[in-house]
């Protein structure tokens, strides 16, 4: 009945506007003589999500009736971004929320744009969950999110004398419309103690004693399918203190020291921790890695049990998805909670498990594989470690049966890495336990059986498979790009949204009159959104008649940002020379993080803001190439910024870069990239033609080659004048006066130290290809006709597409059927 008390309101101007002023007076509690912009956004957003809680209702009640088989997605990382506007296209109500708050004297673009980011990851890893909650609301597939709710998202970045500078990202300040607390849905997690142990063999008993606990409580978080009444939902815990104070300090008048034990425990969800590659060591992270997995796994053995009286259903009904190896303590809590708290035989809870859970690698980067001394993991993990013990025992007893006493073998892939300080190998115990095993991109999953899975890729070759990554269109091209969206609109129908195959449509629109024209117009309007940004934030005046070159993504050695400043210099020293020449004016953009203690990446930022004030405040330059950094890189930003772009730089190294999502991003609005064979941007040439992208540089096997014969960066400067020059500007400190020897580290890196990223090896190649990009910019419609097959080959990369072959392939997951699809 829900949809009939909210859906006729959709097209009702009138009591939309009265829904909001209502939600204003008696849900945010202000007058709208008084309301500030903050109220009525709050207002505004609580009018909308009425639309979407009947949905919700709806799908939880055919979910529980059809007894589906759920999908739950864990993730220590959701970035989600904005969610009203996000919300109010879903719905399809976005000309009847502007009309209502035009009627209220509300300005609808500056509410969109006063919503904080929910900022709950660092990048790619955790912008693809946010992408899949999206995508499997959209095909009904019956999915959970469920992660961490942060009080602190990803830092601020702000740039203070050309220097990264980090400030807290406190998103919850002024309250979160979008969440629903529960505090009626409240686990216990228990950490440290002592493992006790009775009886034996198949009487044992096993009691976890004496532990320190936190409690988690639910806030969940309601996903909107798009053109479906599907959603689902995103269940975020928080930490709460078992007790609320210890009254005895209390009583002594000890304040401080009652909330202190409080404020110890609700740490664990304190704040997200800003490295993109995993940071083990620490015991925070570990800790908070159990916290979340412990509760969602209390929590679906719940819900579970709300329909069934026995296990036997268990893995027809529940799928776990491990996004990369932080969540998988789920697979010795779920031994745990199965055998110790339900009493199943170890045989037949380890037989659930392997049917339960998949796994899904998102680097080969070996810093990144998560590994936890075992003397910290048994202290805060006690019960936890023993499993794994029993785990492991039973693995290598099982090999050493079909494989014989193969010690080499059994070393190396023994849940414990004996060498050095013993430590437990999560990766691996999340391919001995998984039935599927799947890397990002076609590249990506072949050099994962082929390196770090290589001895298990042997053993079970039918556990491992690609599932190319995907970014929902609905954000990054519905909501991103209105100009382009209203163009394809009027060329194809509405319905890419669901659709994106549909773009290949374009095609046949290529020779009709005016439409590159119009292509270029609604670039031309991206192009002017992006100035104003940069002319309000940085106060630099950008040539939208430029071609706008952009970066942006994690600041990263591997991504290799630096190449790109190579090239900056060498131009910015090319123009010096023949100022004169008709050069094709460039604007250059780059934005991202570094992690905090990563000096090196920082020490690139430092480099691009110098490069950048040196060639602005340059009059030889002028409009013919002009440097931004824009600060503060977050999901709205690359909103304003990726339909910008004429050009996508995706220039990491071949074989390090598991797949990019970026590049899809870019693509699908209609820039051209240059870029490596690497990630995903192989399988992007595939799909645009090899004549619209411009591949540079050494591949996967060619870099194995070179490094294989001693790769030697000073060959590669002694032969190339134009590099040793460029190497020369910044040793010298021509972009850093007041200090020369600032970026000494930085020719330290490519020179002396190995170029570990073989930079120098790529330079020339990148260089001539950027040549070549300058050469088809010049023939404007040469290369709109190349944006356009762009995008028109982009359907591939939908997120859809990846979440229905996930769904397929690895969840074997129904969608729920909804009454009116019956
Ligand atoms: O799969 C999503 C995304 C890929 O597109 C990137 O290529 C990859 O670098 C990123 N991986 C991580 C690694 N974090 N950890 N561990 O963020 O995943």
């Amino acid at each position: 009945q829900f949809e009939h008390e909210y859906d006729h309101l959709a097209n009702d101007v009138a009591a939309f506007k009265r829904s909001i002023a209502n939600k204003l007076i008696y849900q945010v509690g202000k007058d709208p003589i008084s309301a500030r912009p903050d109220d009525w956004l709050h207002a505004a957003a609580y009018a909308v999500r009425d639309h979407l809680v009947g949905r919700w209702m709806k799908t939880t009640r055919a979910q529980y009736a059809q007894d589906v088989k759920r999908v739950y997605y864990l993730s220590m990382e959701f970035l989600i971004g904005r969610a009203f506007s996000n919300a109010v296209l879903a719905l399809e109500l976005m000309p009847t929320l502007r009309q209502a708050l035009k009627e209220l004297d509300v300005d609808a673009d500056a509410l969109f744009d006063l919503e904080p980011d929910a900022a709950l990851g660092n990048g790619g890893l955790g912008r693809l969950a946010a992408c899949f909650l999206d995508s499997m609301a959209t095909l009904a597939v019956p999915g959970f999110g469920y992660g961490i709710r942060y009080d602190y998202g990803m830092f601020r970045q702000q740039i203070k004398d050309g220097r990264q500078v980090e400030a807290p990202d406190y998103w919850l300040k002024n309250g979160n419309p979008w969440e629903f607390p529960r505090p009626e849905v409240t686990y216990r997690v228990r950490f440290g103690g002592r493992v006790e142990e009775s009886g034996l063999g198949a009487t044992s008993v096993v009691r976890w004693v004496d532990t320190d606990d936190v409690l988690a409580m639910a806030y969940d978080t309601i996903i909107p399918g798009y053109g479906t009444e599907a959603t689902n939902t995103l269940r975020l815990w928080s930490a709460k203190a078992t007790e609320e104070m210890n009254l005895r300090a209390f009583n002594q008048g000890n304040y401080f020291g009652a909330v202190e034990s409080k404020n110890h425990s609700e740490n664990v969800s304190r704040v997200l921790y800003p490295d993109d590659s995993t940071e083990s060591g620490r015991e925070l992270r570990l800790r908070q890695e159990y916290f979340f997995v412990s509760a969602s796994v209390q929590d679906m053995i719940h819900r579970y049990l709300r329909n069934h009286t026995s296990f036997d259903q268990l893995a027809d009904k529940v799928s776990i998805h491990l996004n990369d190896t932080h969540p998988v303590l789920a697979i010795p809590e779920l031994m745990r909670v199965l055998i110790d708290e339900h009493r199943l035989p170890w045989d037949t809870a380890w037989a659930h498990c392997q049917k339960i859970f998949s796994y899904t690698n998102h680097t080969l980067m070996h810093e990144a594989l998560e590994t936890w001394p075992l003397e910290m993991f048994g202290r805060v993990l006690p019960r936890h470690l023993r499993i794994i013990f029993d785990i492991n025992a039973r693995f290598l007893g099982d090999l050493q049966k079909t494989h014989g006493n193969d010690v080499d073998l059994l070393r190396r892939v023994s849940l414990i890495d004996e060498s050095g300080g013993r430590r437990v190998r999560m990766a691996y115990l999340a391919v001995v336990t998984s039935h599927s095993i799947n890397g990002v991109s076609a590249l990506h999953s072949d050099l994962m059986t082929q390196s770090i899975f290589s001895d298990f890729a042997t053993l079970w070759p039918e556990r491992f498979n690609n599932k190319t990554n995907g970014i929902t269109p609905r954000r990054w091209l519905a909501q991103a790009n209105p100009a382009l969206s209203s163009l394809l609109d009027s060329r194809l129908g509405r319905g890419w949204r669901r659709h994106l195959d549909q773009l290949e449509g374009l095609k046949g629109s290529l020779e009709l009159p005016g439409f590159l024209g119009a292509f270029r117009r609604a670039k031309r309007a991206n192009k002017e959104r992006l100035a104003a940004v940069v002319q309000k934030q940085l106060g630099i005046t950008l040539n939208c008649d430029a071609l706008f070159d952009v970066q942006v993504k994690r600041i990263h050695e591997y991504k290799r940002q630096l190449l790109n400043v190579l090239h900056v210099i060498t131009r910015y020293q090319r123009i010096l020379a023949n100022p004169d020449a008709m050069w094709v004016p460039r604007v250059v953009v780059f934005a991202g993080k570094a992690a905090s203690a990563y000096h090196q990446a920082k020490l690139i930022i430092r480099l691009i803001n110098d490069v950048a004030k040196t060639i602005n405040n340059d009059p030889r330059v002028g409009d013919k190439l002009k440097v931004v950094f824009i600060p503060n890189y977050s999901v709205s930003l690359a909103e304003v910024i990726i339909p910008a772009a004429d050009l996508s730089e995706q220039i990491s190294t071949a074989g390090t870069e598991a797949s990019g999502t970026g590049n899809m991003k870019f693509a699908l609005n209609g820039a051209l990239t240059i870029g490596t064979l690497d990630g995903a941007n192989v399988e992007m040439r595939e799909h645009v033609g090899p004549d619209n992208i411009f591949i540079f540089g050494h591949t996967t096997p060619e870099v194995a080659a070179l490094r294989a014969k001693g790769y030697s960066p000073r060959d590669w400067v002694e032969k190339d004048g134009e590099l040793a020059n460029v190497l020369t500007a910044i040793r010298d400190g021509a972009f850093s006066p007041e200090e020369p020897g600032r970026y000494q580290g930085i020719i330290d890196a490519l020179v002396n130290w190995g170029d570990h990223y073989l930079l120098l090896a790529d330079y020339r190649s990148y260089v001539d290809t950027q040549d070549q990009v300058d050469a088809l910019y010049r023939s404007a419609d040469d290369w709109t006709r190349k944006a356009v097959l762009n995008v028109a080959g982009m359907g591939f990369f939908s997120s859809d597409r990846t979440i229905a072959e996930y769904a397929h392939g690895i969840w074997r997951s129904p969608p729920v059927l909804l009454p009116g699809h019956l």
